[in-house]
């Protein structure tokens, strides 16, 4: 069984494209976890990161490594979904200002999505007013903030402050997450959690809600 994991991963850091889907479909057919599939996934696309990182990958292969997770993601996304939509609450999720990775925006929508909350999901490069505007609109319990990019994190803390602007902080939980977060940023920025991977991210969203 195990096989195929390894066979996902590094079909994602190599970039095998036409192969990711398949594989993601034999993994589960062969009786993988999805969540395993699923860290497999994380775990190839690090690879990319640190291929990028060292110059051998360029910006077209973090592109092409992006439409790669999307196949796969397709493929594994209905088995990651059960439970029952939107009983824990409504949770507001994007990516910060100047920010456009989604994937792993994405898959923590997936994963609260399918363990009973409501995702009001306003995409990428998201500025705060728009932030402030759903959390009122929705009556949302909680915000998940998604951001990648550490000359972005600033647009962290225009979220809280904006919030409390609008005199909603006290009534919301705030968590983060992505690639360059860090228990100090959270602190920093005055945020409520951060989550390291999607699972994290539901459990912390209990946390908050008190499921
Ligand atoms: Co970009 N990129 N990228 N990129 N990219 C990173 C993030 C980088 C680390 C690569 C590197 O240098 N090693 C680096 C950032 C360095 C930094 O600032 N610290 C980087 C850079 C520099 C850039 C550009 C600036 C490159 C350039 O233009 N020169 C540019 C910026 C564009 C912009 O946003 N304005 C850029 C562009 C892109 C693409 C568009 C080409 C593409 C994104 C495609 C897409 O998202 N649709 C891309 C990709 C694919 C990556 C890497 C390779 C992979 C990101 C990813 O999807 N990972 C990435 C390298 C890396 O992260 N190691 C990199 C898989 C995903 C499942 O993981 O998003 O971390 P992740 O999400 C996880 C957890 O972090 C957590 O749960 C998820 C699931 O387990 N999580 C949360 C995430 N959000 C959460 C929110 C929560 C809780 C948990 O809320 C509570």
């Amino acid at each position: 069984m195990g096989d195929y994991l390894e066979k996902v991963k590094r079909a994602v850091t190599d970039l095998d494209l036409d192969a990711i889907a398949p594989l993601v479909r034999d993994a589960l057919d062969s009786g993988e976890d999805p969540n395993a599939i699923l860290q497999s996934m994380c775990a190839g696309m690090v690879g990319v990161g640190e291929l990028f990182e060292s110059g051998e990958y360029f910006l077209a292969d973090l592109v092409l490594a992006g439409e790669g997770m999307k196949e796969g993601l397709e493929v594994l996304e209905p088995r990651l979904q059960a439970g029952s939509m939107g009983v824990k609450g409504a949770v507001v999720l994007c990516t910060v200002k100047g920010d456009v990775h989604d994937i792993g925006k994405n898959l923590v929508g997936t994963m609260l999505s399918s363990t009973g909350y409501e995702v009001i999901d306003l995409g990428t490069d998201v500025p705060e007013d728009k932030v402030v505007e759903a959390v009122r609109a929705n009556n949302a319990v909680a915000v998940g903030l998604s951001v990648l990019l550490t000359p972005m994190v600033e647009s962290i803390g225009a979220v809280v402050r904006a919030l409390e602007a609008a005199g909603l902080r006290d009534q919301i939980k705030i968590a983060i997450g992505g690639a360059c977060t860090t228990d100090e940023l959270a602190r920093r920025m005055g945020v409520d959690a951060v989550g390291r991977d999607a699972v994290e991210a539901v459990r912390i969203f209990d946390g908050f809600v008190g499921a």
